[in-house]
């Protein structure tokens, strides 16, 4: 039996956990869970990284005797480090409008098509490419680029290093060439000694520096998929290659596992992104905003999650629907003022209740979910039986049930915690636990955690007819 730390930070939370792994076992053990978001200083929204490093030394101390560690984190983000290896400034949080604008500046030079034959990355506008364009200045002072979890890796054992899956988020990384772009980065007059030497899921790391940890010396730290993305596929509980899958927490990630990236035209128009997943492969997929909206909705509100749930299963269905991934969603703010903005303007009456916000909030994803399943089964010429719902959000039933009705086929929901799940899975294997393939992975989380099945109820004409009404296809 392997027992390993398993160190997960999504956008809204963040936790660490024992994971105990051997023949027909996979469990874990949440040791602390703790808050995670921007914080607004002087206009900059930061992480608080030390808050995040010091919650989970404290969740590391109450695990016992393990045999390693492992950090998965949230993308595009990172810290800078001088030569002497000190932090230049605290991680600056990718919704950020220091990043405004710079997107098209970028693209003014580098046309996208450029940018896409190499990394085969989704636009997003606060991709890593953009934060560093948009401060010059530091990227100039730096010795070196540290992705979120090699930062932490890093404070935990000294070496500094890029774990790939996370690296291939930069839109910085040559796809195919499983390197950093040196071409793009020389174009875009960024230092390329910044960028680490990369390393691989399962790759030793370094061991714990015991001093000021307080954790027993010599841990191995292990990087596993450190994109909390990659992470959670490797625990899509799927056997084959015919399913798509959600993993649903603050962004939807929304998308097909392949063998090899698709840069095609029609890939790039569609917007789909290439990530590296563990093993090689590749994570065909497109963001999807996420239930970040009902999230910010429910700070302003300050209502309990299960009651507004509630409240939307009764509201009437199709009453209001909007684009959730409308650039006017993206930052912190007052969310349901955004919302009813967005109605007013596409000449729709505003939710007049919570319930109905929320509602509207739950379909408009399920119809954003439908669009980018229906076009990534189209663009990688894939088709799919069977639509895995992980992380936080496979807990929304409501969402749940929407989803299987907008994209016609059935959902299996779980496992919530599968980003922490493939971080354990990836370090028992890199200890020696005979788990020789994502397969043989994603066997033993079948096998080990009970998921929650959603058949396609309802009328798909709806759906057709709710697409057309938002996007005007159809
Ligand atoms: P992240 O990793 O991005 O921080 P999570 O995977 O932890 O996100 O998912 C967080 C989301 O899960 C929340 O925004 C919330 O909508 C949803 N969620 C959490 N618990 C429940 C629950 N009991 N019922 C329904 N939804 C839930
Ligand atoms: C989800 C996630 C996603 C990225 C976003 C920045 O936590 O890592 O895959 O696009 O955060």
């Amino acid at each position: 039996m392997k027992r390993v730390g398993a160190v997960d930070l999504g956008a809204s939370s963040g936790r660490v956990m024992l994971g105990e792994v051997g023949p027909e076992v996979l469990q874990l053990r949440e040791l602390n869970r703790f808050w995670n978001g921007p914080v607004r200083v002087h206009g900059t929204l930061h992480w608080d990284i030390l808050h995040l490093y010091r919650s989970i030394l404290d969740g590391l101390r109450l695990a016992g005797p393990i045999d390693s560690i492992g950090i998965d984190a949230w993308a595009v983000d990172y810290g800078l480090l001088d030569a002497d290896g000190r932090l230049l400034g605290n991680p600056v949080h990718y919704r950020d409008s220091r990043t405004d604008g710079v997107m098209e500046r970028v693209l003014a030079e580098v046309p996208a098509a450029d940018l896409y034959a190499v990394t085969g990355l989704q636009q997003l506008p606060f991709n890593t490419i953009y934060q560093l364009t948009a401060e010059p200045a530091t990227g100039a002072a730096a010795g070196s680029l540290l992705m979120i979890p090699d930062l932490l890796g890093y404070w935990l054992t000294g070496e500094l290093g890029a774990e790939r899956t996370n690296a291939s988020t930069t839109q910085l990384y040559d796809v195919r060439a499983r390197a950093w772009s040196d071409a793009l980065i020389t174009r875009l007059g960024l230092p390329r000694r910044i960028f680490p030497r990369l390393r691989e899921p399962g790759d030793v790391i370094g061991n714990v520096v015991p001093d000021e940890t307080g954790l027993a010396p010599g841990i191995p730290v292990i990087a596993v998929g450190s994109h909390d993305t990659a992470s959670a596929v490797v625990a899509v509980p799927a056997s084959g290659e015919r399913f798509a899958y959600i993993s649903s927490g603050t962004w939807s990630l929304v998308g097909l596992e392949l063998d090899a990236p698709v840069l095609t035209d029609e890939a790039r128009d569609a917007n789909f992104t290439n990530e590296g997943g563990v093993d090689g492969r590749i994570r065909f997929l497109r963001n999807v905003m996420g239930l970040w909206i009902l999230q910010e909705c429910r700070r302003i509100w300050g209502d309990d999650l299960d009651d507004l749930l509630r409240a939307a299963a009764e509201a009437p269905p199709f009453a209001v629907l909007i684009d959730p991934d409308a650039p006017e969603f993206l930052a912190p703010g007052n969310m349901p003022a955004r919302l009813d903005e967005q109605c007013v303007r596409t000449g729709q009456e505003p939710p007049r209740t919570r319930g109905a916000a929320v509602r509207c909030i739950l379909e408009s994803l399920a119809l954003a979910y439908r669009r980018t399943l229906h076009s990534a089964q189209n663009v990688a010429d894939r088709d799919v039986d069977v639509l895995h719902v992980i992380g936080g959000g496979s807990q929304n039933e409501l969402l749940c049930q929407l989803t299987a009705d907008a994209c016609g086929v059935p959902v299996l929901a779980g496992p919530v915690e599968a980003s922490a799940l493939g971080n354990v899975l990836v370090q028992a294997r890199a200890l020696g636990e005979p788990l020789p393939d994502l397969d043989a992975m994603r066997a033993l989380v079948r096998s080990t955690h009970s998921l929650r099945r959603y058949d396609p109820q309802g009328k798909p004409a709806d759906w057709d007819a709710a697409e057309s009404r938002v996007f005007g296809t159809r």
